[in-house]
């Protein structure tokens, strides 16, 4: 049995946490109890739609499976602040023990489907993680395998709870989730030993600039916050049906406001494993949705579909969110004429600071910017890299501090001192501020690639390449793509007599166990690796470098 102490979390200052709580920021209550809430006054409407297996349950089901859930766990032995490692893909159980941990104050790592035995390994054994939840198989992945590889690796791992088929003495999460006798006497039990307010709710994994993953502690407070937040600017309400297509263990589609956002209000969420507009656009129109939230390679797709097949499916839907990378303008413009439906970006973070355009901002704001934070608390300053504060108009690096934007990773006291200053987080993009306060991200100064919404480390992907002998000098950076953004593109500098091909490099990430997004998808053998003046690698020169031969490349081809 582990006993956590909070080391390894960051607070907010005494006189903050005061100051929030007095605006009605910080409420004080479990995240729990505002679905609770909700569930007293609308116990039999519908919470949530699983398109996939047709599931559908009311606030009363929904509620009742997840106290009786929560039971369960501490029955089996689980204790309040343990910590259990989420590798699910989308469905009704990902909504239900999410809601079950979250009223045990279990703290669910929100790791994705994605991931590998690399990242789970490296995250359970961070945070210690007594339980691993995943599916028995997800495409032709067989992740009770993984599991028998992780129980090895990770002597905190007691529990292995599996959708699906479960074997090897695993358990079962459809019994677990299963509905309980007596919702009375688990909604009393729970209420009296629910988590505070200021007790972490969730891990949320970092986008990631450095060589490992981090983790950020999440509050009950400061995430409540973040939901109601988003949900006021977001224009939600009991009437909205929100589509959630996109990995929902990504803070976008959980909380911004996303599935909890309906919860609180007493809205509907449908839930698809895939955004793929065969089955999204159907299912719009059956369970007549009216919000979404997807990234901006989803939203091309969509419209594409849309102007190929013209379909009369989006007729219910009012308002496509769009956030996890940048929307080129041109996309942008074409929402709203083609699907219909007001566009909405978002530019968020798991690290907190949310911002969005005004559903009733004009077309130019909506088209071209990525909005405004989304509470009068978040604090947000443009600096020169010496700090200095820059003039409205003149783009530089976003500091941000507020009552949903934590203090800290957890437990990485090196990462932290890199990234947080005085409170400040500085989330490595760049950005310029308008004089009408909404903000454009105009690029990172941070060494990561965002492939379409999912966020790649250079480092991590460049110190697991070193493994490979013969290699002198490697460099992971972005390369532009017409449908996901960026994707990895490596440049390798060979040791003489040794070569490197992309098979390689694949075949050797794959056995390292990393999430097959990060592996580069193109290599570039060069004899020198440009550095600049004080010796680091030049990404910027690699950047163009890639670019200019994939435009030449284009080129020749047309
Ligand atoms: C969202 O969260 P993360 O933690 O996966 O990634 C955050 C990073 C930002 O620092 C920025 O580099 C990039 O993703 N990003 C955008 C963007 N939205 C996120 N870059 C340009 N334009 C945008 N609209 O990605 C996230 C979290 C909550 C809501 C929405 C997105």
């Amino acid at each position: 049995m582990t006993n956590h102490s909070k080391d390894g979390i960051t607070a907010w200052p005494e006189d903050l946490a005061g100051y929030y709580r007095r605006q009605g920021y910080w409420e004080d209550l479990p995240i729990g109890a505002h679905v609770n809430a909700t569930a007293d006054r609308v116990p039999d409407r519908i919470a949530l739609v699983d398109g996939a297996d047709g599931t559908r349950l009311t606030y009363a089901e929904l509620v009742n499976r997840a106290d009786a859930a929560a039971e369960r766990l501490l029955e089996n032995g689980f204790q309040r602040d343990d910590r259990v490692l989420f590798a699910l893909p989308n469905g009704w159980q990902f909504v239900v023990v999410t809601l079950a941990c979250l009223r045990a104050g279990i703290i669910p790592i929100m790791a994705l489907p994605a991931h590998r035995r690399f990242e789970l390994a490296f995250l359970s054994n961070l945070a210690e993680a007594r339980g691993l939840f995943v599916a028995d198989t997800l495409k032709g992945f067989d992740y009770q395998d993984l599991a028998d590889e992780l129980r090895d690796e990770v002597p905190s791992i007691e529990y292995v709870y599996v959708s699906g088929s479960p074997r090897n003495g695993n358990l079962s999460l459809e019994a677990l989730l299963a509905p309980g006798s007596e919702p009375v006497r688990a909604r009393t039990r729970l209420d009296s030993m629910a988590p505070a307010g200021e007790d972490p709710a969730l891990f949320l994994l970092s986008g990631g600039t450095t060589g490992v993953p981090k983790l950020i502690v999440r509050t009950h407070n400061d995430y409540a916050y973040n939901v109601k937040a988003c949900s006021e600017i977001a224009e939600i309400s009991g009437n909205t049906v929100t589509l959630v297509s996109m990995p929902v263990s990504h803070n976008f589609p959980l909380a911004c406001p996303g599935v909890l956002g309906t919860l609180f209000l007493g809205a509907r969420t449908v839930i698809l494993p895939s955004a793929n507009p065969k089955k999204a656009f159907p299912m719009i129109k059956a369970e007549g949705v009216t919000d979404a939230a997807v990234v901006p390679a989803v939203a091309q797709t969509w419209i594409e579909f849309q102007l190929e097949h013209g379909t009369d499916e989006l007729a219910t839907l009012r308002t496509l969110q769009v956030g996890g990378s940048r929307m080129p303008d041109e996309l942008a413009q074409r929402v709203e004429p083609v699907l219909g439906c007001r566009l909405q970006q978002v530019f968020g973070m798991a690290e907190g600071l949310i911002n969005m355009t005004r559903l009733n901002d004009n077309d130019e704001v909506i088209n071209k910017t990525q909005g405004r934070p989304v509470s009068e608390a978040d604090e947000v300053r443009i600096v020169d890299p010496l700090g200095a504060d820059l003039p409205n108009g003149t783009p530089g690096s976003i500091l941000t501090r507020g009552p949903y934007t934590p203090r800290g990773y957890y437990s990485a006291p090196e990462a932290n001192a890199r990234a947080f200053t005085d409170g400040w987080y500085a989330s490595g993009d760049v950005v310029e501020r308008r004089l009408d306060g909404n903000l454009i991200v105009q690029g990172r100064d941070k060494d990561m690639i965002n492939r379409g919404g999912e966020k790649i480390s250079a480092e991590e992907i460049e110190s697991l390449i070193y493994q490979i002998p013969g290699l002198t000098m490697v460099a992971a950076v972005a390369m532009p793509d017409q449908v996901l953004g960026e994707k990895v593109c490596l440049y390798a500098q060979t040791a003489h007599g040794h070569t490197l091909t992309l098979d390689q490099v694949r075949e050797h990430l794959h056995r390292t166990g990393v999430a097959a997004f990060k592996i580069p998808e193109r290599i570039e053998i060069v004899d020198s690796i440009p550095t600049t003046k004080v010796g680091k690698i030049d990404k910027k020169a690699l950047r163009e470098d890639i670019a200019t031969r994939i435009r030449s490349e284009q080129e020749t081809q047309s």
